[in-house]
């Protein structure tokens, strides 16, 4: 079956339990769960991971170059100052899409800019949990049209 990279970058493990107001109740483990849900019924299985290291990251977009079909990712803070992960997805030929829980358009003018936002096929952006599936539907919609060339 073939897999899918979802990923996530620092803090995003302390979900549900501060700052509720902007991030929301649900935990990350319970957004996993989804995914997994979400990935069933989509015939893909979902390889979820989150890492507080920025090299922990890279690393993992590294090993997954060839045994995974995309990555659906959020890098938290590391979106706004990581170049390193930027050209790691670059490096590699996969499609990815970028998620955000909130809406990086809406908060301070430094979220607004993503260095690995132009490294993705694209951006969802705002709509809580339902980020992560709309990015992974969003993925394994255009891997359904890339296989069709
Ligand atoms: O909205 C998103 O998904 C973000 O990627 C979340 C990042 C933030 O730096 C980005 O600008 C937007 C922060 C994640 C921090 O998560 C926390 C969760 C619980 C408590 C505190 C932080």
């Amino acid at each position: 079956m073939d897999r899918v990279l979802v990923l996530s970058g620092p803090n995003l493990n302390l979900l549900g339990t501060r700052q509720v107001d902007i991030y929301g109740l649900a935990t990350l483990e319970a957004i996993h769960e989804s995914l997994a849900k979400l990935a069933q019924e989509l015939g893909v299985a979902v390889d979820c991971r989150q890492s507080n290291h920025e090299g922990e990251l890279i690393d993992w977009i590294h090993e997954v170059r060839e045994s995974h079909v995309g990555i659906v990712f959020n890098l938290g803070a590391y979106t706004h100052t990581s170049i390193a992960i930027a050209d790691a997805l670059r490096a590699i030929s996969l499609p990815s899409v970028e998620v955000h829980l909130s809406n990086i358009h809406a908060r301070e003018a430094f979220r607004a800019h993503s260095h690995t936002a132009s490294a993705a096929i694209g951006v969802v952006t705002g709509f809580g949990p339902a980020s992560y599936t709309l990015g992974l539907r969003a993925l394994m919609d255009y891997l359904g049209r890339s296989n069709q060339d």
